[in-house]
């Protein structure tokens, strides 16, 4: 199977807890490898571009302005079948369904406050890759 690039974030309820290295563990331990990351505080405009599928939803502006709260560590996941890998590793978005040994299992506070981000789908990995990291960051 061909190696798969997934777009990561983990979240400002993670840096500030300093759980970044601890997350970063879970995902190595995955056989996930870390080919991009940088710390970053994101502005209101990347965040309402990140999340702008979900800009009619009633949490958007809640989520906009928990994502600009604190500074987060984007990454790019690197491996076989990273997209849906990294999806199964982070756990179900609300971490009270989350199952055991999953990030947001270990670590989320609530659905919105929920440690991390895993991208859903090729195109929308390729997508937000893409705005965040220029291709000569990315170190495969
Ligand atoms: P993400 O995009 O962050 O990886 O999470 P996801 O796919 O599991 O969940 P999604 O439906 O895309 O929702 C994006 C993020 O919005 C926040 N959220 N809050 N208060 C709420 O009911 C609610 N629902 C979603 C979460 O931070 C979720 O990760
Ligand atoms: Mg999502």
């Amino acid at each position: 199977m061909a190696l798969e690039r997934t777009f990561s974030i983990l979240k400002p309820d993670a840096t500030r807890r300093n759980l970044t290295g601890a997350i970063n563990a879970i995902i190595e331990k995955a056989g996930l490898r870390i080919v991009a990351q940088k710390r970053i505080h994101m502005t209101r405009g990347q965040a309402e571009t990140f999340y702008g599928v979900h800009k009619d939803r009633p949490f958007f502006g809640e989520l906009v302005e928990f994502m600009t709260s604190a500074p987060v560590v984007v990454q790019v996941l690197e491996g076989e079948n990273a997209i849906a890998k990294y999806r199964e590793v982070m756990g179900a978005t609300n971490p009270a369904n989350a199952a055991p040994g999953t990030i947001r299992k270990e670590f989320a506070l609530s659905v919105g406050e929920n440690s991390a981000h895993g991208s859903d789908a090729a195109e929308t990995a390729a997508q937000e890759i893409a705005q965040f990291f220029a291709g000569n960051e990315i170190v495969g």
